[in-house]
């Protein structure tokens, strides 16, 4: 497969990934691909294996690294990227052996943003977030809220709170970022891709991530 564009948003739980992905997905083209979607919609199968990726996300830790690239390539496999102008890989890769397989079986990235977003104000944003489980969005009760409160603005169904956003899953997810993902930053620093944009409000962050994207990529 020919990636034109490979971009990586790598940042902590509840940083604003899969938000900025979709301002990123509208005004740049590219294909958002979030592996924790991949992974509920696995989990929504009701099959063996999603039963047991439905423990391990309820729990807080992170899916065998075999099994995430599985489902990625899975679902990459499935995807015209011809169409997209790049992918924007949100939550994946999520540890160095994910790095090294992803630039095996596919590419290096172009670039790596990283949203840098104080722990206690992602915290706050957890416990008030509703998600859409079938397509990934999100809305917040201070931020974004749904038009009619408890249900998804474009198919009219129900949000629901996710099962890993119960603050001592929250901790332990903040903590597994900072031991075993944070470590990806460091690797891609020292090829000078990262850029870090860090800040409490995604809409003040947005702007500055559009203007330096802008110079890289061609908007839509
Ligand atoms: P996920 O699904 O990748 P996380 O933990 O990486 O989960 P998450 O929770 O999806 O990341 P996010 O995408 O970074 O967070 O953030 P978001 O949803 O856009 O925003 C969070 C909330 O804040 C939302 O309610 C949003 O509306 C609100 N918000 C945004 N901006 C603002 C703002 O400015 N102000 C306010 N007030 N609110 C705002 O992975 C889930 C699990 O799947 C497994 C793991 O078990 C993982 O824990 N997994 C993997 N395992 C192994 N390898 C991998 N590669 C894996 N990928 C997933
Ligand atoms: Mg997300």
């Amino acid at each position: 497969m020919k990636l034109k564009k490979c971009l990586f948003l790598v940042a902590a739980p509840g940083s604003g990934k899969s938000t900025i992905a979709k301002r990123i997905e509208r005004e740049f083209g590219f294909s958002h691909v979030s592996s924790g979607n991949i992974l509920r919609a696995q989990v929504a199968t009701g099959s063996k294996l999603g039963l047991q990726v439905e423990r391990i996300i309820r729990d807080g830790t992170l899916v065998d690294d075999d099994l995430a690239m599985q489902v990625l390539e899975a679902s990459l496999n499935e995807m015209d990227l011809s169409s997209f102008n790049g992918l924007l890989l949100d939550g994946i890769p999520r540890t160095l052996y994910q790095v090294q397989m992803f630039e095996k079986m596919y590419t290096s990235p172009d670039l790596v943003v990283n949203v840098d977003v104080p722990f206690f104000e992602i915290v706050q944003r957890l416990s008030n977030r509703l998600t859409h489980l079938p397509s990934g969005r999100v809305y917040n009760l201070d931020f974004e809220p749904p038009k009619v409160p408890g249900i998804d603005d474009v198919t009219g169904e129900e949000l629901v709170l996710r099962s890993d956003d119960k603050p001592e899953v929250v901790t332990q997810r903040l903590e597994n970022y900072e031991a075993i993902t944070k470590p990806i930053l460091d690797y891609y620093r020292e090829k000078n891709l990262v850029h870090s944009f860090r800040g409490t409000e995604t809409n003040v962050i947005w702007p500055e991530i559009q203007k330096f994207l802008s110079g890289h990529f061609l908007s839509k």
